[in-house]
């Protein structure tokens, strides 16, 4: 296929309530939206950057300049044949995996519409749906039960709190207390260090499905230590950028169970890689989210149809975030199923072109 020009956006949707998670609070989503176009066909991604480098390393402004001035100029006017003919162009550049992914993901959407094949068919998954969960941002002990109560009359299959120092046993010790039976686990986006062992601990008391990356985002090592002193397992987000973190993680004991991000780890020929990898290993991988439109949203619930995603993931109803999405189809999960879009080839969805352009902050056309 030949890329003939890109569209880059960056979209910005308002959500119901402030999402309030360790590492920063959100009160807008917004995001890089890419669409490549090529005979007639455009595929479409989003990036999962923060406008702030609070999550993980990467920054909106950095990403629009990486991807404007040198990954897409090297794209535009070329023809790839599939999507592992990329490599070439994104693998000299370090880091910058979030920037790689939405060209990646945006191209296989692309190649997946060329060939008729639902995006799903051609990473390799089946299924109809997948199944998810819930992530409930930090909220005080009475509003989290309300929220947790809502997600478990809706019928969603596991309910992850956020945690922070000063807000975890107190906070999960009420929720286990009302609940004693739920699918429940706890995410600390990086807030804890080897001196907070004890505080770890104190959550074995809890039964946990697990604990989810409690240490820094760029530590495997210290994982290793606190996990041999857990009964939890260990769940890692942040830490794995790649198949071979995925190793170095499991060979180490670092982690049990490992979230994947197609968006975080550079797209999906390395989201696949790290999943073959766990799989090798015995260990059960989920796919998480960072608050996704439509867009994001169907590529991960494609990618979730692979095998080895045992664990059900963050890819809740979009309702639950926003008034109105980006897509023409609405992404709505029953009883914690999230239906595999199949609103046609590839990703299954559409962009509501009118609504997109009352939600653009800005737009900018590449051309060969
Ligand atoms: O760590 O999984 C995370 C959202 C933003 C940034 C980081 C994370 C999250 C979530 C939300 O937990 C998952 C979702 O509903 O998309
Ligand atoms: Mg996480």
């Amino acid at each position: 296929i030949r890329i003939e020009s890109a569209e880059l956006r960056i979209v910005s949707l308002p959500l119901f309530t402030p999402f309030v998670i360790s590492s920063g609070t959100m009160t807008a989503k917004t995001f890089p939206l890419l669409v490549l176009k090529g005979e007639g066909i455009e595929g479409v991604a989003e990036a999962v950057m923060d406008p702030a480098p609070d999550y993980l390393e990467e920054t909106i402004a950095g990403a629009m300049t990486f991807l404007r001035e040198v990954l897409l100029p090297q794209i535009v006017g070329k023809r790839f044949a599939s999507p592992y003919d990329l490599q070439p162009v994104l693998s000299p550049w370090r880091g910058n995996r979030m920037a790689k992914a939405v060209v990646e993901m945006a191209f296989w959407d692309l190649w997946a519409k060329s060939l008729g094949l639902p995006l799903q068919a051609a990473l390799g998954g089946t299924g109809d749906h997948v199944d998810v969960g819930v992530s409930l941002g930090i909220a005080p002990v009475e509003t989290t039960l309300e929220r947790v109560g809502a997600a478990l009359e809706q019928g969603y299959k596991r309910t992850k709190l956020k945690i922070a120092q000063g807000h975890d046993v107190r906070i999960v010790e009420a929720v286990r207390t009302e609940y004693p039976d739920i699918k429940l686990t706890v995410d600390a986006n990086t807030d804890y260090g080897l001196a907070d062992l004890p505080v770890l601990q104190m959550l074995d008391d809890f039964g946990l499905d697990y604990i989810e990356q409690p240490l820094a985002h760029d530590d495997i090592h210290d994982h290793a230590k606190v996990q041999r002193s857990l009964l939890t397992a260990i769940c890692l987000d942040e830490s794995i950028r790649s198949a071979s973190d995925a190793r170095k993680a499991l060979e180490t004991g670092a982690a049990r169970v490992i979230n994947i991000k197609v968006g975080r780890v550079g797209g999906f020929a390395e989201a696949r890689a790290i999943h073959d990898t766990c799989a090798a290993f015995g260990v059960p991988v989920w796919c998480g989210g960072m608050l996704e439109s439509g867009i994001g949203r169907a590529h991960n619930i494609h990618l979730a149809t692979l095998a080895n995603f045992t664990k059900p993931g963050d890819t809740s109803s979009a309702s639950r975030y926003f008034e109105r999405d980006i897509t023409n189809e609405a992404l709505e999960a029953h009883n914690g199923e999230m239906p595999v879009p199949r609103q046609g080839p590839g990703i299954g969805v559409t962009l509501d072109r009118a609504y997109l352009a009352t939600v653009t902050d800005h737009a900018e056309e590449v051309t060969a």
